[in-house]
C-alpha cells in the first residue's frame, strides 16, 4: 500500500491557559444569543456573506473527507415561492393529519402551524443536501460514508457561521422533503437534510420563552 503525502499542521495555534479560558467563555456568551426565529424581516442580506459561511461550513470534518453535501442557497422569488407551497402542502398533513397529539403538545410552545410565510420573506433559504453516494463517469457508485454524522456537522458550522456572522436563523424539516430535489433540479444520490432560512429577525421579533439544559445535564465527567 502506498502512503498518502503528508504536511505539517502549520495553522494550528495554542493560546495561554487564560487565555484559552477566555477564548471559551467568550464564545459561549456569543452561541448563547443564538435563538432560533420564525419572523424574518425582508431585508436582502449580500451574498458574498451567504459564500462565506458556505465555505466555513464546507471546512467540517466527514467521513474519509468525502464531504458529502450539497448547500443550495435560493434567494430566486420564484423558486422560494415553489418552495412554500410545496411545504405548506406538507406540513398541512402533518398538522392536520399525520402528527400525533403528543407531537403537536410538543409544538405548542412554539406557536408553529402550516402556514410558512417566512419561507418568502426572508432573503436566503439554504436548502442542504445529504450526497448519499457519488457516481463516477462510467456510471459506477462510489459509496459515502457517515453521511448524516457528517452533513450534521456540516449544519452545525453553518448555523454558528451565520449567527456569528449577524444573522439569524430557522431549521425547517418540511416532511417530506424529497419536492426539495425537483423544485431544485438536484440528482436522485441527493437526499434532503434540511432547510435553513436565513436572514435579519423581523422588528420587535418574539421568541419562545424556552431554556437550554444546564451542563449537569448534558455532560459527566470521570476525572
Ligand atoms: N415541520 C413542522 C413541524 C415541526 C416539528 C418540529 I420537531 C419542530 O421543532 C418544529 C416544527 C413545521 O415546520 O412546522
Amino acid at each position: 500500500m502506498t502512503e498518502a503525502p503528508m504536511i505539517p499542521l502549520s495553522n494550528y495555534r495554542e493560546y495561554s491557559p487564560d487565555e484559552m479560558q477566555a477564548r471559551a467563555q467568550a464564545f459561549l456568551a456569543d452561541v448563547r444569543r443564538r435563538r432560533t426565529v420564525r419572523n424574518f424581516a425582508p431585508r436582502p442580506v449580500p451574498r458574498p456573506v451567504i459564500e462565506a459561511c458556505l465555505q466555513a461550513a464546507g471546512t467540517a470534518p466527514s467521513g474519509a473527507n468525502k464531504q458529502p453535501w450539497h448547500f443550495v442557497a435560493i434567494s430566486n422569488p420564484e423558486v422560494k415561492h415553489q418552495i412554500r407551497l410545496q411545504a405548506e402542502s406538507v406540513e398541512d398533513d402533518f398538522y392536520h393529519g399525520r402528527a400525533p397529539d403528543s407531537w403537536l403538545a410538543d409544538l405548542r410552545p412554539f406557536a408553529t402551524n402550516e402556514f410558512k410565510p417566512y419561507l418568502e420573506i426572508a432573503p436566503w433559504l439554504i436548502a442542504i443536501f445529504e450526497v448519499k453516494y457519488e457516481i463516477s463517469q462510467e456510471g459506477d457508485r462510489y459509496k459515502h460514508y457517515y453521511t448524516r454524522e457528517s452533513v450534521g456537522i456540516a449544519t452545525g458550522l453553518l448555523i454558528t457561521a451565520l449567527h456569528h456572522a449577524g444573522l439569524v436563523t430557522l431549521t425547517h424539516t418540511p416532511s417530506p422533503m424529497d419536492f426539495l430535489n425537483d423544485v431544485l433540479g438536484r440528482p436522485a444520490n441527493e437526499r434532503p437534510y434540511l432547510l435553513l432560512v436565513a436572514g435579519f429577525p423581523a422588528e420587535g421579533v418574539l421568541v419562545p420563552d424556552i431554556t437550554k439544559k444546564s451542563l449537569d445535564e448534558i455532560a459527566t465527567f470521570f476525572e
